[in-house]
């Protein structure tokens, strides 16, 4: 079909597909099963680039697997339409952030639709509407409500020439991830999320999830459940007349190696901890000195192993309850005042982080735990080793415990301790409240007044939304507060109690609280009495699928979860868990192996090549490039075999099409084509549902080599049972080959009468007949030098080549061929083989 126009076809069937709503997706169909597909969505940059393509396209072909299988598919497409590149991309341009935005979504909007996706449009959420945010705050006072958002001063990371506080994730390498700035501390009044209250729920449910085993890594990781003991070291008095408070006469650390606890030398204490209070005179100074220093530093320096470690004698000194020896307590930054208790034990032969310490101020190191499977037969650090050993063995040095192992003797001295009301068994985690107040102007209106006389104040929920008010100032002001101050209209309120005058809250919300809750909304994305009913809601989610790239691993995934977690508690859900299934897609780099990027030039533009090879094309080769999950390198020349390919698909559909249904085939060559068109079913039905996309694509290929090599144009059935395997890839083609065999067999109407039915992407996906690809086993006589030896059991068909490497490899063969060259092989198909030696 040399008149094909890949241009025409695909706008065409967009068009129609469009008009006759093939893919609206109604809340129930009969005796269908709901399937919830879900890709990430985007963010409306300006442009769908081929990172967005990969997500989309594969996803699609799955989606449309399922569609045809026969579920009842909804897969949704929205924006992440809130936050901080609009601005800076609006301040850049000087064009108000709003307009930015909808402007750009405009545009993605045609560039989406070009990749062919069955996307509901009709359930496009946007998180900057009105309609939508106004559940985004909804949801917010939900939580304050619950006791689950709070106010807390916070040091928080500020970059000094963006003038906004930074989450940890948009710091790199201590810098501001987009100007580069280096960042510093400052503290704020902000809006938190009380996530830890979730951490154990949020570990536990990831063992229900079928996730890549990496993510969930890295969930735990970061969730970071860390068992131990809190054990208590007196303090020494320095005076019999100084007073202090029950409480305050000893100090509490967090230890998960309470198995060391005779080889802590010294104490170490948090900058910030309340015992510096206790600090003598004499040391006052410099310890002050040294603790206004640290405030300066960010948590990132102060736990970097390699930076130098830095801290100073307290003054004070602790009992190690176990041994009633004296040790100093010093003051370290390398200590978070945070985690934990704020104090730990340092243990310098057996913590490195410690050691490094111990070496730089002289302290003592005391071995405790002897490697038992070093060959040495002393420990690490007494010996003047450069590094502290850190894992497990056998106790030395430690008094009655000496010669248990690690674990056992954790039990035992713990046992003790907690007898003597000085330690209790604690559990704690690395995950923190999610810090969301943010002091800029494009993201959802934190809905919260503050009143002189009454405090902080809901905004009622008939109030909701507090729109964000179109403002020509939006730049972010010098003192870190958000944009939203600068504007009296929106701060002057009344105290939704008291009916005084009142100020409004102006810092806005992290965008992960936009995108915690979408897959929600799709459900229902019209409602205006409720963030989407109870009945929809049940109707399609948990999602069944979930595709994107592994970067949101952590923290997109762990808010959604988070969210989902507090709905159910609230009642507004049943399930526990928003995303039951979640699949990855590897990188694609540029046609040089490398990172795609502006400033390397090597971005491919996949507009540019939808015009010139079609999106079928580019579908296709998407999925074809490489495994799924691992991505690959853009090479041109695999777009053009694929478009090659498509077009051989077109030269064969157009015999057939134009040749009627004319075959002739002897019976046997017809039996090999029938096989293996089933076997095709089989594998390319089971690749796409695993996502091993490329090899679907092979084994099509196999299939279009063995139908060209037929003396007749193929029959129409099966002519479209190749359309119908094809069409979750190229979705275009495969239906105007089919309006195309259907028209000229006056299977249809007129285009202006295409009705849904019509479409290939409403047939029901092909079976396969198992019997017919059985393969059928035959016993092969296997001989060496003409005599008979053994037998085996192979299928039908093997070659010369299966058949000999099977055979050297069988044991009864064995004493005659070993260490033996073999002459010559005699092989008669399906019944004998002879090893001539
Ligand atoms: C003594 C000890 C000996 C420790 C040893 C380790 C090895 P995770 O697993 O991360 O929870 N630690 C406790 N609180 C801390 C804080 N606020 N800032 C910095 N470090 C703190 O690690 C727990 C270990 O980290 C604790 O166990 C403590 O050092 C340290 F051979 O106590 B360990
Ligand atoms: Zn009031």
């Amino acid at each position: 079909m040399n008149d094909y126009s890949h241009r025409k076809v695909e706008k065409k069937w967009q068009r129609i597909w469009e008009k006759i709503g093939i893919y609206n997706t109604p809340n129930t169909k009969k005796g269908k099963k709901k399937l919830y597909h879900l890709v990430m969505f985007p963010y409306p940059s300006g442009e769908i680039h081929v990172g967005h393509w990969y997500n989309f396209a594969p996803g699609d072909v799955y989606a449309r697997l399922k569609r045809m299988q026969g579920f009842n598919v909804m897969s949704p497409i929205g924006f992440d339409a809130f936050g901080l590149p609009a601005e800076n991309a609006a301040i850049k341009h000087n064009i108000h952030p709003k307009k930015w935005t909808y402007e750009n979504i405009k545009r993605m909007r045609a560039q989406l639709k070009s990749i062919g996706a069955c996307y509901d449009w009709s359930r496009e959420v946007i998180t900057c509407d009105a309609e939508y945010y106004k559940w985004t705050q909804w949801m917010f006072l939900e939580f304050f409500k619950k006791g689950l958002a709070y106010r807390a001063k916070v040091p928080a990371n500020w970059c000094p020439s963006c003038k906004t506080i930074l989450a940890n994730e948009q710091i790199v390498e201590n810098k501001c991830e987009r100007c580069d700035s280096v960042v510093t501390q400052k503290e704020l009044e902000q809006w938190l999320f009380k996530t830890t209250d979730y951490a154990e729920a949020l570990l536990a449910d990831l063992q229900d999830l079928d996730w890549p085993e990496a993510t969930v890594t890295m969930q735990k990781n970061w969730i970071g459940k860390s068992e131990g003991f809190e054990i208590e070291f007196k303090i020494q008095p320095r005076s019999v007349n100084a007073k202090i408070a029950p409480d305050e006469e000893t100090v509490k650390v967090f230890t998960t190696r309470i198995d060391t606890l005779f080889g802590a030398t010294y104490l170490v204490v948090a900058p910030e901890h309340p015992l510096l209070k206790q600090v003598p005179q004499s040391v006052q100074k410099r310890v002050e000195k040294y603790v206004e220093q640290a405030r300066n530093k960010k948590e990132i320096e102060r736990l970097s192993i390699e930076k130098e470690k830095t801290g100073i004698f307290s003054g004070i000194y602790v009992i190690n309850p176990v041994n009633q020896r004296k040790i100093p307590v010093w003051v370290a930054d390398y200590v978070l005042m945070h985690y934990g208790t704020g104090a730990i034990m340092a243990v310098p032969a057996h913590d490195q982080r410690d050691f490094d310490f111990a070496k730089k101020y002289n302290l003592p190191i005391i071995d405790v735990i002897f490697d038992s499977r070093s060959k040495k037969k002393i420990a690490a650090a007494s010996s003047g080793a450069e590094k502290a050993y850190e894992g497990k063995g056998i106790l030395i040095n430690s008094s009655r415990f000496n010669g248990l192992k690690s674990e056992i003797a954790k039990g035992r001295i713990s046992k003790v301790l907690i007898r003597q009301n000085k330690a209790v068994k604690t559990v704690n985690y690395k995950l923190r409240d999610w810090l969301i107040s943010r002091q800029r102007y494009w993201g959802v209106p934190i809905p919260i007044v503050y009143c002189d006389s009454c405090g902080i104040q809901p905004v009622p929920e008939k109030e909701l939304p507090v729109l964000l008010p179109v403002i020509k100032d939006y730049k972010p002001s010098e003192e870190g507060r958000s944009p939203l101050a600068k504007s009296k209209k929106f701060v002057e309120t009344i105290c939704p109690k008291c009916g005084q005058p009142a100020k409004r809250e102006t810092d806005t919300m992290d965008t992960f609280l936009c995108s915690s809750w979408y897959y929600l909304r799709y459900a229902d994305p019209c409602n205006d009495k409720n963030f989407a009913s109870a009945k929809k809601i049940n109707n399609w989610l948990p999602v069944d699928i979930y595709i994107g790239g592994a970067e949101h691993s952590v923290l997109h995934l762990l808010y959604s979860r988070f969210f989902t977690k507090v709905l159910k508690d609230l009642g507004h859900l049943t399930f526990k868990e928003p995303f039951l299934k979640l699949r990855h897609q590897g990188i694609i780099l540029g046609p040089d192996g490398q990172k795609m990027s502006k400033s390397r030039g090597n971005v491919i533009d996949p507009g540019i090549l939808v015009e010139k090879y079609g999106s079928d094309v580019i579908r296709m080769y998407l999925c074809f490039m490489g495994p799924y999950y691992q991505g690959g390198s853009w090479q041109m020349s695999g777009i053009v075999g694929i478009y090659r390919f498509l077009r051989r698909v077109r030269n064969l559909a157009d015999k057939t099409i134009k040749g009627g249904a004319g075959e002739k085939q002897d019976k046997k060559s017809s039996e090999a084509l029938d096989k293996l068109i089933n076997k095709t079913i089989k594998k390319v039905t089971a690749d796409i549902e695993k996502f091993r996309f490329n090899t679907a694509i092979s084994a099509l290929m196999v299939l279009i080599n063995a139908m060209e090599k037929q003396k007749s144009a193929i029959s129409a059935k099966r002519l479209k049972t190749l359309l119908l395997l094809l069409s979750p890839l190229a979705p275009h083609m495969a239906e105007e080959l089919w309006h195309k065999l259907r028209e000229c067999r006056k299977q249809t109407n007129k285009l202006a009468d295409f009705k849904i039915r019509d479409s290939i992407h409403s047939q029901k996906w092909p079976r396969y007949d198992s019997l017919l690809i059985q393969e059928k086993e035959i016993v092969l006589v296997v001989q060496v030098n003409g005599k008979v030896r053994d037998t085996v059991k192979v299928s039908a068909g093997i070659s010369e080549e299966e058949a000999r490497s099977l055979v050297v490899k069988l044991g009864k063969l064995q004493k005659w061929i070993e260490g033996k060259d073999i002459k010559k092989i005699v092989f008669i198909p399906d019944k004998l083989i002879n090893i001539v030696l």
